[in-house]
């Protein structure tokens, strides 16, 4: 999988990538996660990316120009575009499991109050079959997307065959349900044991423990 990100704050993307899940998946080329800078979209002496909105309104706008040349530079017939903001559809695992079907990812970081609606307009129309997607990964607000992308892409490696030892861990199957309460070594920390069906040792009877405790998302 390809994914490309486009921010006007490239330094925030370099440690997060370097670790755990995401370092494998780039270390066994499974995944290639590329980082651009914005401002080397733009056309002007400034290399302006923001400006004040039409009918006055509070805060800075992104650029319609910038992202759409960013996003021409590297588009594909199979990417998928995804605009990060805390207006859009709200993120889950099941929409992380149908991105990381996807052979190509390009997100574009939002950054204050918004971004020239008329991207998402002429996205659309150059490239038909492939609508902008929206996407927010939760209702509150964030300065940017930069750190919603980062979620998004974590949550979406992990999913992506191959790169887990352990699919089992890659988890959350359909009916949504997470891990039961776990424990490990020792079997007793300050008096207080992990519970006796999972050191009996009894196998169904700990399956049968684990399925009814498993913890269930909130919501
Ligand atoms: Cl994707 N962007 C911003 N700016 N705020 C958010 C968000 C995204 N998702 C939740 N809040």
């Amino acid at each position: 999988m390809q994914i490309d990100i486009f921010t006007i704050f490239p330094k925030m993307f370099e440690s997060p990538f370097d670790w755990g899940t995401i370092r494998i998946a780039k270390s066994k080329k499974i995944v290639s996660i590329n980082v651009w800078d914005l401002r080397n979209f733009t056309n002007d002496i400034h290399r302006k990316v923001d400006d004040y909105p039409y009918g006055g309104s509070s805060g800075m706008v992104l650029k319609a120009e910038p992202i759409l040349k960013a996003v021409r530079s590297v588009m594909t017939p199979d990417a998928r575009v995804v605009l990060l903001t805390p207006a859009g559809k709200l993120y889950n695992q099941s929409l992380a499991q149908e991105l990381s079907e996807e052979s190509h990812l390009i997100f574009i970081c939002g950054r204050y109050q918004g971004v020239d609606e008329r991207v998402k307009d002429i996205i659309n129309m150059e490239y038909p079959d492939k609508t902008m997607m929206e996407i927010s990964i939760g209702n509150y607000v964030l300065s940017g997307g930069e750190l919603a992308c980062m979620s998004i892409v974590e949550s979406i490696t992990r999913l992506i065959p191959g790169v887990l030892k352990n699919p089992e861990s890659m988890f959350a199957d359909s009916l949504g349900e997470l891990d039961p309460p776990l424990y490990t070594k020792p079997a007793e920390v300050e008096g207080v044991k992990v519970p006796e069906i999972l050191t009996s040792g009894h196998h169904t009877k700990i399956n049968q423990w684990n399925s009814t405790n498993r913890k269930q998302w909130t919501h």
